[in-house]
């Protein structure tokens, strides 16, 4: 579809510039008497917010409640009229006592979840793994197995992370990645794999965790081996499911730390570079047939607050990427906000926006320590895991909309709202590109360029 560019003479292009916006913020914060650390690992998927509190309260073994009876939650939300509603409180049905209940993976209607340590038989606190399903408008546990069984009492809790593919999951515990594979109704365990470097003492092997259709990346965050600070190892999948080492990546730059936190989503992986890179940077990746390629060094490079270990929470949902990173504010680490990128049509991730929970944070962000984010591309949620609203609560949350954070007619992301911006609509619109389609009827047409004139008068 070819437009005359002299339609751009029918554009009176105002001096706008990006007036202050007033966003509704969110806060979500654990159930009252429920609270420990609410925040940390959370997710979006299929219109559910899923949050872990892992010293959450409940119930006690044999009935009741108590304070004391701390074994960990997760908290499921779904979105109603713009806002996060609490529906349901997950635990699993043979509740204990400092099981560390809770790190979790979801896909759709299906959700793995782990405990740390079963303290009351004789596994010596191996923990367990926990399948639930969603039906009905609710989170049911379906099955539930064994972690496997360690020659040496495990120094550090099960499931200290989980990613869920398919039929596949990988659980990672003291250097060691279980991958449990579905077959039939049950879960087994199909492979255990070493820390590869086990010469290397605590190299955090299994930090982060993500897995595609293809590859699975097994984080080794501490490995300062080769003068560099964290890497990456890269497994395929066979046609089994089983993992073949591919290579270990290491930071695109000796001085940046890497791997930290790490997002998958198709074929695009952003892991956190940050080390003595002070500022941060996260370094994306088009994983292709033949492993991960480099792609794009993401920084804030220019931005008057300079951030402080941008990406320290990575996630990713389509051209939608949020990095946590704490604020330059002041030296107080864990003043944590998030920056929003979104990915052009070149391929290029930009900055889109800044969100910050202070104006909605009622104790400040003094001494959090949470920089967990989740996103779906409509809605970003950053954690605050080490807030305390009250005596016996802890943990926060922070919902904010993308669709008013973001200034649509701002299209090439500088921030202000200027004549290139009219030019990138002519040019989108010329493209065929969808993000031209202003009034939203699915077909580029004069109206289009009205409703574009519209958005961009309205400011932002
Ligand atoms: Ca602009
Ligand atoms: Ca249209």
């Amino acid at each position: 579809m070819r437009t005359p560019l002299l339609l751009a003479a029918l554009f009176a292009v105002p001096a706008a510039s990006l007036a202050q916006t007033h966003c509704p913020i969110q806060r979500l914060e654990p159930q009252d008497g429920y609270g420990g650390a609410f925040g940390m690992p959370m997710a979006i998927d299929s219109g559910r917010l899923l949050i872990r509190d892992s010293e959450a309260s409940g119930p006690c073994p044999g009935g009741g409640t108590a304070p004391g009876c701390v074994n960990g939650a997760i908290y499921s939300f779904t979105l109603e009229d713009g806002l996060w509603t609490n529906r349901q409180l997950i635990y699993p049905l043979d509740m204990g006592v400092y099981r560390g209940f809770g790190n979790f993976d979801v896909e759709g209607d299906l959700m793995i979840a782990t405990t740390a340590n079963r303290d009351s038989d004789s596994r010596n606190g191996l923990g367990h793994v926990y399948r639930f399903d969603h039906t009905s408008g609710q989170w049911f546990e379906a099955d539930r197995f064994p972690a496997p069984d360690a020659p040496y009492k495990p120094t550090g809790g099960f499931g200290n992370d989980v990613a869920l593919r398919g039929d596949s999951v990988l659980i990672s515990r003291d250097s060691v990645v279980f991958l449990y594979q579905q077959i039939g109704e049950s879960w087994k365990l199909a492979q255990t794999i070493d820390q590869r470097d086990a010469t290397i003492p605590s190299v955090g092997f299994g930090l982060p965790l993500a897995m595609n259709d293809d590859w699975a990346f097994i984080g080794a965050m501490l490995d300062q081996s080769d003068g560099y600070y964290g890497a990456i190892h890269v497994y395929r999948r066979d046609a089994s499911g089983q993992l073949v080492f591919h290579e270990k990546l290491r930071p695109p730059l000796l001085d940046a730390g890497f791997g930290r936190s790490m997002a998958l989503d198709g074929s695009t992986l952003a892991v956190w570079g940050g080390g003595t890179h002070v500022a941060g940077s996260v370094f994306v990746y088009d994983v292709t047939a033949d492993g991960p390629v480099l792609h794009q060094d993401v920084t804030l490079e220019g931005v008057t607050e300079e951030p402080i270990g941008l990406g320290i929470g990575v996630s990713l949902s389509g051209d939608t990427m949020v990095c946590g990173s704490y604020t330059g504010r002041s030296w107080m680490p864990g003043e944590t906000v998030g920056y929003v990128f979104k990915r052009g049509a070149d391929g290029l991730w930009r900055l889109a926006t800044m969100v910050d929970p202070e104006p909605a944070a009622p104790y400040g962000l003094f001494r959090t320590t949470g920089h967990a984010t989740a996103t779906d591309g409509e809605m970003v949620v950053i954690s605050h895991v080490g807030e305390r609203p009250g005596p016996a609560l802890t943990g926060a949350a922070y919902s904010f909309d993308l669709d008013c954070e973001i200034c649509q007619p701002d299209l090439d992301l500088d921030g202000a709202l200027t004549i290139f911006d009219f030019l990138t609509f002519m040019n989108l619109f010329q493209d065929g590109d969808a993000r031209a389609d202003f009034d939203g009827d699915g077909d580029l047409t004069l109206f289009d360029f009205l409703a574009f004139q519209t958005a961009f008068d309205a400011g932002c």
